[in-house]
């Protein structure tokens, strides 16, 4: 198992790649969507929020697909610095949304994903996260209810479930002159006929260019969240996404805090099941404490998830991907961002250092 970090857009530079390898991280996973563009409640020196119901920013440019040669020159880049380039996470919702609301630009922006997928595998990029919702991760609430007072992310009780306003999805604004109405709500077989869609579109593609597509659930993981369906809100509806189009390019990117927050099963088990499919391309780590409706964003090293035995069983079933922090709280200094990443890595690398060593031990005996 290697050791990432998750780079939003604007840290796509030295520093932030300097401090990564200082961090002990081997490997990145960025970001080429900026969530923070024109938001209103956004710091950039957090993970995006947004408000309980305002969308994070604004999605880019609807024209414009990434190209190999400039998500090759950002691989080079972090290459430099010597950190390997894992994977893109999230689609921007200007290409994305008639997708995800089967709208009237569906064809084109299927076309648009294909050429994204093909341009990433002439970069050399082998992981493309996604997240197949349509209200996207909302409905929380930042308090100052963390450990030593931190501002943490979290939901406080049941949503009073405001309905999404045309002209927004994923939690982004994608046309701002949008006519003022509401989103209609659609049922949950409807959203899993659309991603089956999305996948036997894209996958054949992935495939021919060496990408993996790699699913990150429903945060938080509500049933149904602004009027919409969520599809994997439970550990087993990862399989039921699995299973949808079989191939060795639809894979997951499992996200260990959301998964801790399901009100079924558990994370353990979730990890081991699908860690020994294989079927696992990155790790999102971090603690929890609750379940939703209601839960905290915590510290790694408190909250309820056991991450010694959670790292154990990734480890035991020889987990090849790349594990890196998801949030953190804000702790209080100058670069709270920073200072959450550094001391969720120092916490990973102790871990894997702890059970590297048992495996030495084992060996000497043996
Ligand atoms: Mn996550």
């Amino acid at each position: 198992m290697k050791i990432g970090i998750g780079l939003y857009r604007h840290m796509l530079s030295r520093d932030y790649y300097d401090f990564a390898r200082q961090a002990g991280c081997t490997h990145a996973v960025i970001h080429l969507v900026d969530y923070f563009k024109s938001g209103v409640s956004n710091d950039r020196n957090n993970q995006p929020t947004g408000g309980k119901y305002t969308p994070w920013g604004v999605a880019g440019d609807p024209d414009r697909v990434w190209s190999a040669h400039e998500m090759s020159e950002i691989r080079k880049q972090m290459e430099d610095a010597g950190l390997v380039l894992a994977a893109i996470e999230n689609l921007d919702p200007a290409i994305w949304h008639d997708i995800l609301l089967d709208g009237p630009k569906r064809a084109h922006q299927i076309e648009q994903v294909k050429t994204i997928v093909r341009n990433m595998g002439e970069a050399g990029i082998p992981t493309l996260g996604y997240n197949f919702s349509i209200a996207g991760v909302t409905g929380r609430v930042s308090r100052p209810h963390g450990r030593g007072n931190a501002i943490t992310m979290g939901m406080d009780g049941p949503a009073d479930d405001e309905p999404i306003r045309n002209g927004t999805v994923w939690n982004m604004v994608y046309d701002q002159s949008a006519t003022p109405t509401i989103l209609p709500s659609i049922t949950r077989e409807e959203l899993w006929e659309r991603l089956t869609r999305f996948l036997t579109d894209i996958l054949p593609v992935a495939e021919q260019a060496g990408v993996t597509l790699a699913a990150h659930p429903d945060d938080p993981p509500m049933p149904t969240i602004r009027q919409q369906p969520r599809l994997v809100y439970q550990p087993h509806m990862y399989q039921r996404l699995l299973d949808a189009v079989p191939s060795s390019s639809n894979a997951l990117e499992l996200c260990v805090g959301t998964t801790a927050e399901m009100t079924e099963g558990n994370v353990y088990d979730a990890v081991d099941q699908y860690s020994r499919q294989g079927k696992i391309v990155y790790i999102h780590l971090r603690n929890i404490t609750g379940k939703v409706p209601n839960y905290r964003e915590t510290f790694i090293d408190e909250g309820d998830v056991d991450m010694v035995r959670l790292l154990s069983i990734l480890h035991k079933n020889q987990f090849n991907g790349v594990v890196i922090p998801d949030h953190t709280p804000q702790m209080t200094c100058s670069a709270p961002w920073h200072a959450g990443m550094a001391h969720t890595l120092g916490y990973i690398a102790a871990v894997l250092a702890v059970l590297r060593s048992a495996d030495n031990a084992t060996t000497r005996q043996a």
